[in-house]
């Protein structure tokens, strides 16, 4: 519907400046070679170009005079988070599948403002054990992993030098959130101020991953904002419909499904819940943009390593069982897969 071929855009976001640990800029060249991501994705019958790929951003380190009030990086961030803005865009423009393999999610500050260049009445799903929407006033830690939301929606104001490049026009009546368990009280507030739509683990509990992915992808469909420059695609009975990017951030899933991620927070998502999230997703035929977050090969143990690697890279080809199976194939219907 939105994409012109059923053809990916492999973007390797290998960055950890956007939160203290080490490792977590190993994580696409692991999925890479490990993982075997660009094989299995061929054998899904997709089309797959690497896009761009930069393992260190060697030219390029985290200095301490970096800073911005509390926040870390932030030329640092701009800068990587800027090109992956642009990898992005030119994947949508393309009409292929942006799929953005991190690194840290400050990243989706660059993913995010991309899609959005694109496809104006996006809507945003976020899979995720945090919230990620601290403000500069309000984060405690500084680390702009915790913030991306607030910088693409403009939430945290002109933050130089990312106001040199990034135009926060994400609107926050267009996001969603899944597995939320770890907001920081400021955050809840924002998410209350705002009215933000949100399921999180309780919801999950309560009502199952089924109905909260249909409510989700429901509230994302009628609430798309249908206007004369920008109007909704319709489906076959004339309900609204817009193209869908997903950010997941592997710390949504429980532990002991994705160990090996810097901020790990019991209670999350069950593996076949991921899977279940990436399959609904993917048959919504909406997706245009794919983002998968916080892998860190180097925390845990080499069990725990191989099992955060095999749930966001393995191809299992039945339907029952395939968080990886998020790029189902338009054409004939079988699932395929991405985290
Ligand atoms: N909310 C905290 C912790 C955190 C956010 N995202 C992750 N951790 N992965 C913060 O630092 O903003
Ligand atoms: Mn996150
Ligand atoms: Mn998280």
């Amino acid at each position: 519907r939105y994409l012109k071929s059923q053809s990916v855009a492999l973007i390797g976001a290998g960055f950890s400046g956007g939160q203290p640990k080490g490792g977590v800029d190993q994580g696409p060249t692991v999925l890479f070679n490990e993982g075997n991501l660009v094989s299995q994705i061929k054998e899904l019958e997709w089309e797959v170009e690497v896009e761009d790929h930069f393992p260190q951003m060697e030219h390029l380190k985290p200095n301490h005079e970096d800073t911005y009030g509390i926040l870390k990086n932030v030329e640092y961030t701009s800068k990587v988070t800027h090109r992956i803005h642009d990898s992005v865009k030119k994947a949508c423009e393309d009409g292929k599948l942006a799929l953005t393999i991190g690194g840290d999610h400050s990243i989706a500050i660059g993913t995010v403002s991309g899609s959005l260049a694109v496809h104006k009445n996006i809507g945003l799903i976020w899979v995720d054990a945090h919230g990620d929407i601290n403000t500069p006033e309000v984060t405690t830690s500084g680390n702009l992993h915790g913030c991306p939301v607030a910088f693409v929606s403009g939430l945290a104001g002109e933050v130089p030098p990312f106001n040199t490049w990034l135009k926060p026009e994400f609107d926050l009546s267009r996001i969603v959130y899944i597995g939320l368990r770890d907001l920081d009280g400021p955050e809840k507030k924002i998410i209350r101020d705002n009215n933000i739509k949100a399921f999180s683990m309780h919801e999950v509990d309560k009502w199952g991953i089924g109905r909260v992915v249909d409510a989700a992808v429901k509230y994302l469909y009628e609430t798309a904002p249908d206007t004369k420059e920008h109007p909704c695609e319709r489906d076959e009975d004339g309900n609204k419909l817009c193209p869908i990017h997903l950010s997941f951030d592997v710390d949504g899933l429980d532990p002991s499904v994705a160990p090996a991620t810097g901020t790990p927070v019991r209670g999350g998502l069950t593996f076949r819940e991921g899977h279940y999230i990436m399959e609904a997703l993917h048959q919504t035929g909406s997706l245009v943009a794919v983002d998968i977050t916080e892998v860190n090969p180097e925390l845990g143990t080499v069990m725990e390593r191989q099992t955060t690697i095999s749930a966001c890279s393995t191809v299992d080809p039945t339907p029952e069982k395939a968080l990886q199976d998020a790029l189902k194939s338009h054409a004939t219907g079988k699932v395929v897969v991405i985290a």
